[in-house]
């Protein structure tokens, strides 16, 4: 069982994530959000007509809202509420060196390395999008189609986006990006130590939505990191999210 983390300083009275189901970012800060017992309700965007966030001049998700208060890009988000959080804690200290370092490594190298493997083979594409297309907010045409149409239309853009991180061999990248995180905690239970921090969260953040998924399942066969996931699931515990 863990402990309440959730801080006095902190009790919004609304909290609401408008999100993509299996988007990276949005389940980077959903893991913070759970991590810290932070209530928030969720907004599930149509990706075709995102007439969700049409009051937004901010076209992307996650978006969140906190009392009225307006937060974008999954990074800050998560700076401004750990700020939240521990306002005894310095701005500049938010991360140390090696935490900024691997966040900075989940956003610019990690989750090019997952789009190319949850959408490798034709069979993997359609399992991803009856993932995506079960979880997320879809009429029920629109699910039918979104399902072949996303998955073939993702299968050639996968391929496309290989290219432009220069990633040749897709599950060796991904298994790479495992064992090296795995020596990155250098025996520790967490980056953080024997608490995740805030790398720990936004890397088990953006692996979370594809743990199920055949490449997430090859990813914990066939590397390390399957026992630091296990700690993580435990520590973040059952999501925050209200009805
Ligand atoms: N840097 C942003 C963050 O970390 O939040 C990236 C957010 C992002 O690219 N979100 C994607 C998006 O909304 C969904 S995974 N794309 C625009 C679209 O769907 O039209």
């Amino acid at each position: 069982a863990k402990e309440p983390r959730q801080s006095k300083e902190f009790m919004p009275n609304e909290v609401v994530l408008y999100q993509y189901e299996a988007c990276p970012f949005c389940n980077k800060v959903k893991a913070f959000l759970d991590y810290y017992d932070v209530p928030y309700k969720v907004v599930e965007v149509n990706p075709i007509n995102k007439k969700e966030i049409k009051w937004s001049d901010y076209k992307k998700v996650p978006i969140l809202m906190v009392d009225g208060e307006k937060m974008v890009d999954s990074s800050d988000i998560v700076d401004k509420l750990f700020q939240k959080i521990h306002p005894e804690i310095p701005v500049d200290s938010v991360s140390n060196d090696e935490g900024r370092k691997w966040r900075g490594w989940v956003d610019n190298h990690l989750v090019h390395v997952l789009s190319p493997n949850i959408y490798r083979t034709t069979s993997e594409a359609i399992e991803s999008f009856d993932y995506i297309t079960s979880h997320g907010n879809f009429s029920f045409t629109e699910r039918i189609i979104a399902k072949y149409a996303g998955a073939a239309a993702m299968y050639f853009v996968s391929k496309k986006l290989k290219k432009k991180h220069n990633i040749t061999d897709e599950r060796g990248a991904l298994y790479e990006a495992a064992e090296t995180w795995v020596d990155a905690l250098k025996g520790r239970e967490f980056l953080g130590g024997s608490k995740p921090d805030l790398a720990d969260l936004a890397v088990f953040g953006v692996l979370r939505p594809i743990r199920h998924l055949k490449s997430g399942r090859d990813m914990v066969e066939n590397t390390r990191i399957g026992e630091w996931y296990t700690r993580m699931e435990s520590t973040v515990g059952v999501s925050s999210r209200v009805m």
